[in-house]
């Protein structure tokens, strides 16, 4: 039993911790909903194929599935699982090879494209392939100073300012679907304003949710709160084809704990976006007071202990100064501490995104189980530069179609912004040990050099130009990488280009001109969207890459904005390893693991 003393100095702590919360500043206005499309690579699938539907599907990658349907989920199927173990489980599942991500590039899209139209704001942001964040706070606000709040049941949520004959029927006194936390009491009067606009949210996440079906033939699990981690979190809870919502208190108060708070709480401090693997595990280390233990038992690796946002929120001390001291070090953010500090209280105030207009960095990378001759690096990195250049043509350039540049009536093509830097990426394996184990540090090394200006080339072809890159800025660039002509081992190659520089303004052409064809490229080119794909693969960063192997990947594109809280720290990309054997990405922490279950008998 716990003593009265140690109860009081558990209080203190958690009243320390919450005194610290409520100085954070929540941003409680904003109406975000997150959309995660169920089972997306499958979805795909069936949507190109309807009759698929109705079957166990996998997608499969090198060895393993990446996702499969929830009929096959149903038969015991899961991501990420071996090939041979889900035939085993279920031998009829139907599988489908998914190494090619054009098809998955263009529904994400296409999805984002709908979601984006369907909202007032234009604030849509993409994360990874499969989610999408609104910020719809200008349509509930709007709606909510039309409600009738005399009979709150027959509303009519009003979808276009210009027509109030546009829009739904709903019920505003209750919210629509699963709520967090399940049986919510009474609301407070303080938490009315912002409960009722929750509710708005919500029956707006159920028609948007219901037209993507209707439209586009995809379902997505969706959760409503009024910030993006939140919302992100929330709508995990009830999977697939739901929504929850995270309803008030949001702020503690002397008769109730805030929902927010007791939300966090409950998720282990692994699950926070923006705390990737290894910041995660330097937290735990001082919270368990050691360093923690693997789980070497999983393929892919993880971590044994359980330390929740709730243990490191109350841990004695705990604050934003104590997590900048345990998560500083050579490349971390300053003020690391603070920002983490507040995204396990629920606190994050990054706006939603609007579609950026180009991307700020194009980069194309491939894994290799054994990349150690220039030869070899030669043949590499024109594949990659290949790619490079026709991702450059299709992301960074669009039609001129202004009369004295079409060419009998075809239009040529400009380029909307050009790259200044050059970018080349290694990521070397340490060489063998004497007793035969390696080493696990993975970090990239690279280089950057100014972008040639013959790569903007409008008249050579791609393959011309790729082959002049390798030989005239890749090959000497990797040189000063690599100077030693052997005695290296490349698991990684990475090329890419950065630094925009946007074209528009040195263009020849009027300023109404370009206003002109600013709105006529809004739809195509404007929409375009943040690849961010560390996030397709929240903890297994270089996996997709990585499982690809062989072909050549190019959706690796992160972007080189200023570190949101939405970046996963960049170690966890770095620390993934290809296993030898059987080509299987790993987390380098996990290789040891996954070697050893190559040694177990059948
Ligand atoms: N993906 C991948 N490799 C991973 C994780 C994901 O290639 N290690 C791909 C396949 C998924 C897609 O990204 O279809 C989206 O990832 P999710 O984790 O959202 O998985 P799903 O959408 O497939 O399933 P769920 O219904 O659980 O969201
Ligand atoms: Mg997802
Ligand atoms: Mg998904």
């Amino acid at each position: 039993m716990r003593t009265d003393a140690t109860k009081a100095s558990k209080q203190g702590e958690t009243l320390d911790a919450m005194d610290r919360a409520s100085s954070l500043k929540r941003h409680d206005s904003r109406m975000i909903i997150h959309f995660d499309y169920d089972c997306f690579y499958a979805s795909v699938f069936e949507a190109e194929n309807p009759a698929l539907k109705n079957q166990p599907l996998a997608v499969q990658q090198k060895q393993i599935i990446v996702t499969c349907n929830y009929e096959a989920r149903r038969r015991g199927l899961y991501k990420l699982q071996l090939i041979t173990e889900a035939k085993k489980v279920c031998p009829d599942v139907v599988i489908v090879l998914g190494e090619d991500l054009t098809r998955f590039r263009n529904a994400s899209k296409e999805l984002y494209s709908f979601l984006r139209k369907s909202i007032w704001s234009g604030q849509a942001e993409r994360l990874g392939f499969d989610e999408v964040f609104l910020d719809c706070t200008d349509m509930v606000n709007y709606n909510i100073d039309i409600l009738n709040h005399n009979d709150l049941s027959h509303s009519f949520f009003c979808l276009d300012q210009n027509d109030p004959t546009i829009g739904f029927q709903y019920d505003a006194s209750e919210p629509f679907g699963p709520t967090y936390p399940p049986e919510a009491g009474a609301v407070s009067d303080q938490d009315l304003q912002l409960y009722q606009r929750l509710v708005l949210g919500s029956h707006l996440a159920r028609y948007l949710r219901h037209e993507l079906e209707n439209e586009k033939g995809y379902t997505a699990t969706v959760g409503i709160s009024t910030n993006k981690i939140l919302s992100k979190l929330v709508g995990n809870l009830h999977k697939p084809k739901s929504q929850t919502t995270l309803v008030p208190p949001y702020d503690a108060s002397a008769s109730s704990e805030s929902h927010v708070t007791t939300f966090m709480d409950s998720h282990d401090i692994g699950r926070i976006p923006g705390i990737g693997f290894k910041l995660s595990q330097k937290i735990r280390a001082r919270i368990l007071g050691r360093q923690p233990a693997f789980d070497e038992g999983l393929v892919y690796g993880g971590t044994k202990e359980k330390v929740t946002v709730r243990d490191v929120r109350t841990f004695l001390g705990m604050g934003p100064e104590m997590l900048e001291e345990i998560l500083s070090g050579p490349g971390s953010q300053r003020g690391i501490g603070g920002k983490i500090w507040g995204l396990i209280q629920g606190v994050d105030d990054v706006e939603v995104s609007q579609a950026k207009k180009v991307p700020s960095q194009i980069s194309i990378e491939d894994s290799y189980t054994r990349l150690d001759t220039l030869d070899e690096v030669r043949k590499k990195l024109n594949l990659l530069s290949n790619s490079l250049i026709r991702r450059m043509h299709l992301d960074l350039m669009e039609d001129d179609d202004d009369a004295e540049n079409t060419d009998h009536g075809i239009s040529k093509r400009r380029w909307l912004a050009h790259p200044r830097t050059l970018r080349l990426t290694t990521r070397p394996r340490p060489a063998v040990n004497p007793d035969g184990t390696r080493s696990r540090s993975f970090n990239r090394v690279s280089r950057s050099l100014p972008m040639p200006t013959f790569a903007f080339s409008l008249t050579e072809n791609v393959h011309a130009l790729a082959d002049r890159l390798v030989q005239d800025s890749l090959i000497p660039c990797f040189r000063k990488l690599h100077p030693e002509r052997s005695g290296w081992n490349l698991s990684l190659v990475n090329v890419a280009v950065t630094n925009m520089a946007e074209t528009a303004a040195d263009s020849k052409d009027s300023k109404g001109r370009d206003i002109s064809r600013m709105f006529r490229r809004q739809d195509d080119v404007l929409k375009e969207w943040r690849i961010v794909d560390e996030d397709v693969a929240p903890h297994l960063t270089d996996d997709v890459n990585d499982l690809l192997e062989g072909s050549v990947d190019e959706d690796v594109c992160s972007e080189a904005t200023p570190p949101t809280s939405w970046e996963s720290d960049e170690e966890v990309q770095d620390n993934v390893d290809v296993c030898g054997r059987c080509g299987l990405s790993v987390p380098s922490f996990a290789l040891l693991a996954h070697e050893r279950f190559h040694q177990m008998p059948d």
